[in-house]
């Protein structure tokens, strides 16, 4: 059985546009998944410490047959294969991070892995992007896409170009 799972994809160091990029690959080649389709990129004010550069954002859906805590190993190996190092700062620079923020239906809450993500419904660099590629989408909370969007200003994001130009040789 496969799953619709839906990823954050960020970064706001070195060439965050080409981290972007090389994630997707990456994430078009992981075991028992496919990469179906990535939203607009978009930049955005970082969230957090404001003294970092802005960031690119974009989500991603894949069809995964792993389990969450398998496929969350296989995300932090990318970020780890694209440099980067784990800070005590919270919400610091970072070369690139990918998020689970959605796994099918599914609700979890456990110490290495929350899903929903936390915070989603505040975050507009991932709502925008998020309904870009999911529609109308009810989160296994019950809560409606479409009514975060609404709560959800946008603000301090910017849209950079439509997922149609990238090259990626499994999403469609
Ligand atoms: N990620 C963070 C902290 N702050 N700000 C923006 N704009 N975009 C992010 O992806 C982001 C952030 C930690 O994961
Ligand atoms: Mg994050
Ligand atoms: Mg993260």
């Amino acid at each position: 059985m496969t799953e619709a799972v839906y990823i954050g994809l960020g970064s706001n160091l070195a060439e965050p546009l080409e981290q972007l990029h090389e994630a997707l690959l990456a994430l078009a080649q992981l075991p028992h998944t496919q990469l179906r389709a990535v939203s607009s990129f978009y930049t955005s004010d970082p969230l957090g410490p404001a003294d970092q550069p802005r960031y690119v954002n974009a989500v991603a859906l894949l069809d995964c047959a792993l389990e969450p805590l398998t496929l969350l190993d296989a995300l932090q190996q990318i970020e780890l294969n694209q440099g980067r190092v784990r800070k005590a700062e919270r919400w610091g620079p970072r070369t690139l991070d990918l998020d689970i923020l959605l796994f099918g239906q599914r609700l979890l809450d456990e110490p290495r892995l929350r899903v929903p993500h936390y915070h989603l419904q505040a975050r507009a660099f991932v709502l925008y992007p998020l309904a870009e590629i999911a529609g109308q989408l009810r989160l296994p909370d019950g809560r409606q896409l479409d009514d975060l969007l609404a709560a959800c200003p946008f603000v301090g994001l910017e849209k950079l170009s439509d997922s149609a130009t990238l090259d990626l040789p499994h999403a469609r």
